[in-house]
């Protein structure tokens, strides 16, 4: 099945925030964020900005009616700055003016100064001064004692990994109207519309029950919007309030890169042990999270660097810390993979260091080291399903690995200055919101007089293809075209408490939740018609092709018809559905449990090219073998592969995010920060299906795709450093994250 904005993305009427028709007494926001990263606020003058011809309000920490707090997981970021500012880029103050263009002239006009305080970007930094969020954090298991002494291998080393722009399409952005008796109803580009509208609750000083927050679809998220829609859409929100006029808010690009947080640079130290047989005995990281100025969702990212830190290897002896560590950087945030990505590109470090120092290809120990079935992750968990080796096993018979690595030293042995470097990269992602208490959903279904179909979930469409997926289970269910089902938005009033779309969860939540809700009507219908009818079992009953069955015969009565006459029968033909996720638990105190409803596994395999001369490099392919259980959407799924898959290339190679150390965002346009283009992606791209019959919690056992998929650009990084191996052996020890063409030269040639 198509995906179901296809149609519209295609023809460009597909409404984002920015597209919303304009309501007469629309004021436009502009935010005043701070021009630098750290300090004490003696002077903030308004006073000549609000005389402005066209601006009609300027909103300080001083007009905020509740509370001026937005900090999800800690209370430690104001929605406005009141005495101090943290970061560059952090909201002191914003302009209501009657156009876009006259807010943002009006914002020179404001007087700022401030005494500036130390400011520190660098994570090891931060720890060492005690800049800590939280608390350290540890997974163990196994006797690291024990553990070291049967290895007859050790390495240590530290991999360093940078942030990442989400660059989703679509800014940052909400437009909010006032609703009489203080109300707020807010269109926000938001991954959490609970959040959102829990955000604006505690900063207005209202109940939750006075704001309504709808979301049709997002221009991209990746993480961006699960956490940091909400500032934005808590500011349209405040204006909203104040001034009784609808107020839009739309970051433009620049204030989107400078204002937000990214994905978490990490630095790690890491030591990794192995046996005579290449057998990981023991493997110890310790990981510095640099995660800006405020808390955001980084304790939670923190703790899922740790669950994925072993990656998809089984190591009997682990310790494995991390901090969060406080640095004058906007709050980094959620970013497709969260977290995950860092601690596997760590112990893929250690790998390379170990096969380095052992002159044996890396993928020899990979292989020997793949999880198998019931063996333990440090989180305590047992695999079920495992399919580490199997995919593994299947990308080396189908993209014929022997046949490719002797092309591959043929052409390294023929070519002086082009050398090619190949990599394997397994993946092992859980699946759930690590905080148990987030893993449930709800939906709402109506089904109307003449039969079509509306149906509500949580879920936020941000170009995942959720809601095809949604379709896909009402219309499976009633035995509908998808036509005759309608994608509402989705929408706090109709669906309340919503976890965000995140957790590449959302499908398989919100779907359960939906298969639930249909489920309901359905044996309702079909009761009524064995009533009617007249039959004896209501097995016997069923619906096909929109039509009533009874015995396997064809009835006269069409869904039309059925519909109709149950809604005269007055037969309710509405029903909610609520899903909660079984087995999952997690005691963080302990650092034990069951917290993911199964793991998503994967192989692949990358191939490039890297130009001896120049630095530069093409990627010749990138083969995998993806565990889907049963796809549900090939099409769409395969597009999360690739998309994912190329993403997180881009992250590994050419996304060069660059702070100064007064905190300044360098890489601050799309000039000076590169993301990949239809030039840099591989040439090819293969992904085969390992479909699986595990009984597990995916919905329809089509599993989780979102995130997973972005680890295997991990591989790049190490194709990369094997193809300079390849012409510098003494090029070794490469654990620093962009591989930039920049740093590819300068490794090329180090001695
Ligand atoms: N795909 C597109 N096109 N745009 C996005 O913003 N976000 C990713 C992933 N795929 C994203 C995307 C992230 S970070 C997550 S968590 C999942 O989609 C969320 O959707 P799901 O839970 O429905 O998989
Ligand atoms: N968000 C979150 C996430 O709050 N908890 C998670 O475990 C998570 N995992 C991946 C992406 N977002
Ligand atoms: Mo995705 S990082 O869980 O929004």
């Amino acid at each position: 099945m198509k995906n179901i904005d296809s149609y519209t993305h295609t023809r460009g009427e597909s409404i984002y925030v920015d597209d919303l028709p304009i309501l007469g007494g629309t004021l436009f926001a502009a935010i005043f964020d701070s021009p630098i990263a750290h300090g004490k606020i003696t002077k903030l003058d308004v006073a000549q900005t609000r005389l402005l011809a066209g601006v009609k309000h300027v909103i300080t920490h001083e007009n905020i009616p509740g509370e001026n707090q937005i900090g999800g997981i800690f209370p430690d970021e104001p929605a406005l700055a009141d005495d101090a500012v943290h970061f560059r880029g952090q909201p002191v103050a914003i302009v209501l003016a009657t156009s876009k263009k006259i807010a943002h002239e009006a914002l020179k006009t404001i007087v700022f100064e401030a005494d500036p305080l130390p400011i520190i970007v660098d994570p090891r930094v931060a720890a060492a001064a005690g800049e800590i969020i939280g608390s350290v954090r540890t997974f163990k298991l196994g006797d690291m004692a024990k553990g070291w002494k049967e290895c007859a291998h050790i390495y240590e080393g530290q991999a360093d990994c940078n942030g990442q722009e989400h660059l989703y399409i679509e800014g940052q952005g909400a437009y909010a109207f006032p609703v009489e008796n203080d109300c707020i109803r807010i269109v926000s580009s938001t991954q959490g519309p609970t959040q959102v509208q829990r955000g604006i609750a505690r900063v207005l000083g209202v109940p939750m029950h006075k704001v309504e927050v709808d979301v049709r679809r997002l221009g991209g998220g990746f993480g961006g919007k699960e956490d940091q829609a909400t500032p934005f859409a808590v500011l349209a929100a405040l204006g909203a309030y104040l001034s009784k006029k609808p107020v839009k808010l739309v970051l433009d690009r620049d204030e989107d890169m400078r204002m937000t947080g990214k994905r978490h640079p990490y630095t790690a130290d890491f030591k990794i042990g192995l046996d005579e047989n290449y057998k990981i005995i023991a493997y110890e990281a310790d990981f510095f999270q640099n995660a800006g100025a405020a808390a955001d969702l980084s304790p939670a990212v923190l703790e899922r660097t740790l669950f994925h830190a072993t990656n998809a290897y089984f190591v009997p002896n682990t310790c494995l810390t991390a901090t969060s560590c406080r640095t004058n950087l906007p709050p980094n945030t959620a970013f497709r993979g969260f977290g995950g990505p860092q601690g596997k590109y760590v112990i893929e470090s250690a790998i390379t260091m170990a096969a380095e120092a052992l002159a044996i290809d890396r993928a020899v120990i990979q292989k020997v080291n793949l999880l198998k079935e019931g063996d333990e992750f440090p989180y305590g968990q047992i695999t079920e399903g495992c399919e580490a080796e199997k995919t593994w096993h299947q990308a080396e018979v189908d993209y014929e690995i022997e046949a490719t690595r002797k092309r591959v030293a043929a052409f390294n042995a023929s070519h002086k200055n082009l050398k090619k470097g190949l990599a394997f990269m397994p993946i092992c992602f859980g699946i759930s919101f690590t905080n148990t208490p987030m893993n449930h959903a709800r939906a709402l279904v109506h089904i109307y007089q003449d039969g079509s179909v509306g149906v509500s979930t949580g879920a936020v469409e941000m170009g995942q293809g959720v809601n095809t997926k949604m379709v896909q289970i009402a219309a499976q269910n009633f035995a509908l075209a998808p036509e005759k089902i309608k994608l509402e938005t989705t929408n706090t009033t109709r669906v309340a408490n919503t976890s965000p779309t995140a957790a590449s969860a959302g499908a398989d939540l919100n779907g359960q939740a939906l298969q639930i809700a249909c489920a309901a009507i359905l044996l309702r219908l079909r009761t009524f018609v064995q009533k009617e009818f007249k039959v004896a079992h209501l097995e016997a009953v069923n619906l096909h092709n929109e039509w009533v069955y009874v015995d396997g015969e064809k009835t006269d009565w069409s869904w039309e018809t059925l519909v109709t006459n149950a809604f005269v029968a007055r037969i309710q033909l509405s029903e909610k559905g609520h899903y909660a996720t079984p087995r999952v638990n997690f005691d963080k105190t302990t650092g034990k449990g069951h917290p993911f409803a199964y793991h998503v596994y994967g192989t692949s395999i990358t191939e490039v090219t890297v130009d001896c001369v120049r630095g530069i490099y093409e990627f010749d392919a990138v083969n995998i073998v993806h565990d889907f259980g049963q796809s549900m959407n090939k099409g769409i799924d395969r597009g999360q592969v690739e998309g994912g898959l190329v993403q997180g290339m881009g992250w590994v190679t050419m996304e060069d995010l660059r702070y100064n150390e007064e905190g300044r965002l360098l890489s601050s346009a799309l000039s000076t920060y590169k993301v990949p283009d239809i030039f840099s992606v591989p040439k090819e791209i293969n992904v085969k299906f390992l479909e699986t019959n595990h009984s597990n919690l995916a919905i329809l056992k089509s599993k989780a795709v979102g995130e997973p998929p972005l680890m295997y650009g991990i591989g790049a990084h190490f194709a990369i450093t094997d193809a300079i191996k390849a012409f510098n052996p003494k090029a070794i020890g490469l654990f620093e994250s962009p591989m930039t063409h920049e740093r590819v030269l300068m490794a090329l040639y180090k001695d």
